[in-house]
């Protein structure tokens, strides 16, 4: 389905690659990013780290550069260039203290303090009152309802509510490749024990672990200067790690013949083209959209997207503070108003990804989607490949998840009230979870314990537990600019 798209994208797009930079102006962007550095998943709760805020903040300063500040290599047509205005960014983050503070971090250098003179308003009877921090700017997050406790989850489907993606995600651990790779790397895996005793046992030093491994390994070569058994850790055994994390990390979150198990990367998708046709449908008045979330996500979105084939290396876990960039442009250089807002047919979208964190010596890169060959596609174009995989409402969510309890009880098949109301019961294992993750999550139980409260919470804090968050839209996160009554 996604090869048909690319034939008909290349056919069509004859003019794309006739874009040049320099008469564009980008209408609107949405970045969907990684956390900075963290402490490891398997010593919960994870922390971002002082270098993780310091990557994800130097990360903020670059796009501060590249798209927000008044001399922006790339500035968005008509953004306030220093002191934010709300309506035209949406930022957003699971319910997940690595992810939030990221967010955050990465918002003190996409708006810095504005210092004194722009900080201050005056008020009625004359007094000047400045605002803390040297005019330190506050930038709401929303959450999304996806992807909660995603740092502390060693298996990220699990944050995903998705029935039938867990259970797609559950078979990887029935697959051919999964089996090999268990049995062919147990040796390796025995080898570096000493290493990782502290926190795994025998029966957990396995292939079965292989991300949590990776993690708690690379964690302590960042930070551990007493790391037992660090003689065993050479470049190459370190570089086997980290493979052996990709394959199976890649192997849980996207699978050609059953695109559900990448359904963080379908809604995000979904995310994706509604904020940007938000921004043309409304002349521009939302302009730049910024989510943070977990590697998983970025691998099932390049699964979809069809990126591996322009290179390999998408099939690897992103590093920390990582960004993947959707610029919406037009081909003028002339100021555009909301009387000269270009229409869609004149408007394109450029993927862009920087893996690790984004700085000026370090920048992101363009590729092409869906296997188009162009780095620039129109946006009829952009959203025909995306609307192959996007997930964008909570009717399709409900229906391909096949989860027809709670908010998804509306969209339950007339017949199906009683029987198979998830989808749970065609997973090996009497809880539905393969005996293969049930060790993953052996150790996590406390925790996941901890996550159904927070869901309960949020239950009955009114915020919808659906993967299909909306951003910005809950009716109850806008009571404060809400008239009196209705
Ligand atoms: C993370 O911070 C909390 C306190 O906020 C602390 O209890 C916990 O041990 C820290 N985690 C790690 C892995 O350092
Ligand atoms: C001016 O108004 C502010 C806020 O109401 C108040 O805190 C302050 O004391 C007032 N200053 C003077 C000089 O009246
Ligand atoms: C408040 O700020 C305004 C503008 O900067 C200035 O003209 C005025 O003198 C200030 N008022 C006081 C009481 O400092
Ligand atoms: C969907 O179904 C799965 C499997 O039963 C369940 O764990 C998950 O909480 C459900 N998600 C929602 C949003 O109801
Ligand atoms: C791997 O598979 C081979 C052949 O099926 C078997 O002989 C061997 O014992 C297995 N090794 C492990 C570590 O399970
Ligand atoms: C881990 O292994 C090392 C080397 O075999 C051993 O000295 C150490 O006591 C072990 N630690 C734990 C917690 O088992
Ligand atoms: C390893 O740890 C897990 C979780 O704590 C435990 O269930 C299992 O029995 C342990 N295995 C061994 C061989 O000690
Ligand atoms: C460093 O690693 C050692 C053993 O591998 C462990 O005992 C210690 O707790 C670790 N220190 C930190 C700060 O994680
Ligand atoms: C291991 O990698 C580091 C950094 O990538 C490099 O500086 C070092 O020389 C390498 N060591 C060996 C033995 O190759
Ligand atoms: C964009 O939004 C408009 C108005 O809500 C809708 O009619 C249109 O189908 C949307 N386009 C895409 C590509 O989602
Ligand atoms: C990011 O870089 C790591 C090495 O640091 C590599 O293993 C991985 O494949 C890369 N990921 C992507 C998506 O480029
Ligand atoms: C239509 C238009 O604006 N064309 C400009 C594109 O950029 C080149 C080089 O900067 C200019 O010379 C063209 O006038």
């Amino acid at each position: 389905m996604l090869s048909t798209i690319a034939v008909a994208a290349t056919a069509l797009l004859p003019l794309a690659l006739a874009q040049t930079e320099s008469n564009e102006t980008v209408l609107g962007v949405y970045m969907f990013h990684r956390h900075g550095d963290r402490t490891a998943k398997s010593t919960p709760p994870a922390n971002l780290t002082d270098l993780g805020y310091a990557e994800v903040y130097t990360s903020g300063q670059y796009y501060r550069n590249r798209y927000i500040s008044s001399d922006a290599t790339y500035r968005i047509n008509g953004i306030n260039a220093d002191l934010v205005k709300q309506s035209q960014i949406a930022v957003s983050a699971p319910a997940d203290t690595v992810l939030q503070n990221s967010a955050m971090g990465f918002l003190q250098g996409l708006y810095p303090p504005v210092g004194d003179a722009m900080g201050t308003q005056t008020l009625r009877n004359g007094t000047n009152v400045t605002s803390p921090l040297n005019g330190y700017q506050l930038i709401p997050i929303s959450l999304v309802s996806s992807g909660t406790g995603s740092e502390d989850a060693g298996w990220l489907q699990s944050t995903s509510n998705c029935a039938k993606a867990t259970i797609s995600s559950n078979n990887y651990f029935n697959s051919e490749e999964y089996l090999n790779y268990l049995n062919s790397t147990q040796d390796f895996y025995n080898n570096i024990l000493p290493v990782i005793n502290a926190t795994f046992n025998a029966s957990q030093d396995s292939f079965k672990n292989a991300y949590t491994i990776f993690d708690l390994i690379n964690v302590a070569l960042i930070h551990n200067s007493t790391i037992s058994g660090a003689d065993l850790l050479t470049n190459e055994t370190f570089f086997q790690l980290r493979t052996l994390a990709d394959a199976h990390e890649w192997g849980l979150a996207y699978n050609a013949s059953d695109d559900m198990r990448a359904i963080t990367g379908k809604t995000l998708a979904g995310q994706i083209v509604e904020f940007l046709n938000t921004t043309i449908t409304g002349k521009g008045k939302s302009k730049i959209g910024v989510q943070f979330g977990a590697y998983g996500t970025f691998a099932s979105f390049f699964g979809l997207a069809d990126l591996p084939m322009v290179n390999p290396d998408f099939t690897g876990v992103a590093d920390y503070a990582s960004a993947m960039t959707f610029e919406l442009f037009t081909n003028t250089s002339a100021t555009i108003s909301s009387t000269s807002y270009p229409s869609a047919d004149e408007i394109y979208v450029r993927f862009l990804f920087h893996n690790g964190t984004t700085s000026n010596t370090s920048e992101p890169v363009a590729y092409p989607l869906f296997g188009s060959g162009m780095e620039a596609l129109s946006w009829n174009d952009f959203t025909n490949g995306m609307n192959n995989f996007a997930i964008g409402s909570t009717e399709k969510w409900c229906t391909e998840c096949g989860n027809f309890t709670g908010t998804c009880a509306a969209y339950a098949p007339a017949s199906s009230s009683s029987s198979s109301n998830d989808g749970s019961s065609s997973g090996s294992g009497g809880n539905g979870l393969s005996p293969a993750v049930n060790g993953v999550i052996g150790a996590m139980v406390t925790l996941a314990v901890i996550l159904g409260l927070e869901a309960i919470i949020l239950l009955v804090g009114g915020l919808r537990v659906v993967s299909k968050k909306r951003l910005q839209s809950p009716v109850s996160s806008l009571s404060e600019n809400a008239g009196t009554k209705a």
